[in-house]
């Protein structure tokens, strides 16, 4: 990125920087701090910590409910737990999955020897193109994973009847999309498996943690065996398994922000609608929207730049930001096919993917952010758009 000059160094506004505070993407919410003191005092008196404790049971409950799963098994973090569905769907080969997204839903495969390959986005939806995903289908694939970027619910019609028609598996990196919807129904209830993370940066968070959602009773024994060494419930080791438990701290957090998830989404999309309403008239700014006659949880403030409309870059804008006080995020850069090891891989080439991770940023929303705050944000943004070609022939230089 270039490097940081406040507009005081830039000479284009001067001043000192417009927030006197920084705002962060991914600050936590911590919905319920008493409530959380409370859970974590009772579960150090009773002396349970983890093992299916109390309120990972409860957590499970709220989960299922919330999205209508018949189950849901909590974990001690998203990766895992997309390690755990393959293992149990005994996947093999290779598995195809958006380049655009989080290094960890292709490391989550790759730890375990299998192969990602990588697929294109659609544009407007920024998940992956179902049409590009069957063209990479090999006689070694075994599973397509889609991933609901942003919260954003990925085809899943078309999805599923590629992955029926091929004999694949079908699950879904569902990180983003706690409390969202897709045809009236809830993420959590698509594919062989959906997986939940919550992260601290989640909108929901349990401190680390994750959440696997399945329709499936025998998949979901497999899964509660697996994340615990392999046990089976009688005590016996039925399988191989690993530790991916989720501990009581992170579930008396988890529960707390449950009980709170309506007044949090409310939060999310009241600074989405000050972004909204800031942002809407700013040349070659887009903020992404979302279906209204869905369920959305607005988690993330997904800004697309335009260079040739704004007169400046992406990253310049997020500089200036930076200087500001702002620390904006440039996810998901650089795509993961040009991340090593998979841009060993050179003949790999996504163009919708590499248009996009140059011109996608974040901004910052949540508990953390008031409503006042997004709404200067949206100002400051669109005032150095508004002066986006002089601050480049500034940052440019007088040789330039
Ligand atoms: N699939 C997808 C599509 C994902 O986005 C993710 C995770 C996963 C799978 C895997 O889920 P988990 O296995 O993590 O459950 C962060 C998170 O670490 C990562 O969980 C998340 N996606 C990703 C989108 O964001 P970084 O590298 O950006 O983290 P970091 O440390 O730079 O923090 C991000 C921002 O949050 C910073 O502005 C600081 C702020 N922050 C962070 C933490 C942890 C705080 O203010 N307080 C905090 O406690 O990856």
């Amino acid at each position: 990125m270039p490097q940081t000059k406040t507009f005081d160094e830039l000479a284009v506004f001067g001043g000192t920087p417009r927030f006197s505070r920084t705002l962060h993407v991914g600050r936590p919410n911590i919905a319920d701090v008493d409530g959380f003191y409370l859970r974590l005092h009772d579960a150090l008196q009773r002396r349970w910590l983890t093992n299916d404790g109390r309120y990972v049971r409860q957590l499970e409950e709220q989960i299922a409910s919330h999205v209508g799963a018949r189950h849901a098994i909590a974990v001690c973090n998203a990766t895992l737990g997309l390690q755990l569905v393959a293992k149990a769907a005994g996947l093999t080969g290779e598995v195809i999955v958006p380049s655009f997204t989080f290094i960890a839903t292709a490391h989550a495969f790759s730890w375990i020897g299998l192969k990602p390959v990588f697929a294109d986005v659609a544009p407007g939806s920024h998940n992956i193109d179902p049409a590009h995903a069957e063209s990479l289908i090999t006689p070694r694939t075994s599973a397509i994973a889609g991933v609901h970027l942003w919260g954003q619910p990925c085809d899943v019609e078309a999805l599923s009847a590629i992955a029926r028609l091929h004999g694949l598996a079908l699950l879904f990196d569902a990180a983003h999309a706690l409390g969202a919807s897709h045809g009236g129904r809830m993420i959590g209830g698509y594919g062989l498996a959906e997986v939940f993370s919550l992260h601290a940066t989640k909108f929901v968070n349990a401190l680390e943690g994750g959440v696997i959602c399945t329709g499936d009773d025998a998949l979901a024994d497999r899964l509660r065996q697996m994340r615990d060494f392999g046990y089976d419930d009688r005590d016996e080791i039925v399988s191989v398994g690993i530790n991916a438990k989720m501990d009581e701290a992170s579930a008396a957090m988890g529960v707390g922000n449950m009980d709170c998830i309506e007044e949090l989404i409310g939060v999310n999309r009241r600074n989405w609608l000050a972004y909204e309403r800031g942002l809407q008239d700013v040349p070659g700014v887009r903020l992404r929207t979302f279906d209204r006659n869905e369920r959305n949880n607005y988690q993330y403030i997904v800004l697309e730049v335009d260079p040739a409309e704004t007169g400046i870059s992406r990253d310049v804008l997020l500089a200036i930001l930076e200087a500001e006080n702002v620390s904006a995020r440039r996810y998901f850069y650089p795509g993961v096919h040009r991340c090593q090891p998979y841009a060993a891989d050179r003949a790999t080439s996504l163009p919708v993917t590499e248009r996009l991770v140059e011109r996608v940023m974040q901004l910052p929303t949540g508990t953390d952010v008031s409503e006042e705050e997004a709404t200067r944000l949206a100002a400051l943004v669109s005032e150095i758009v508004q002066n986006g070609p002089e601050i480049q022939r500034r940052l440019a230089g007088p040789n330039a």
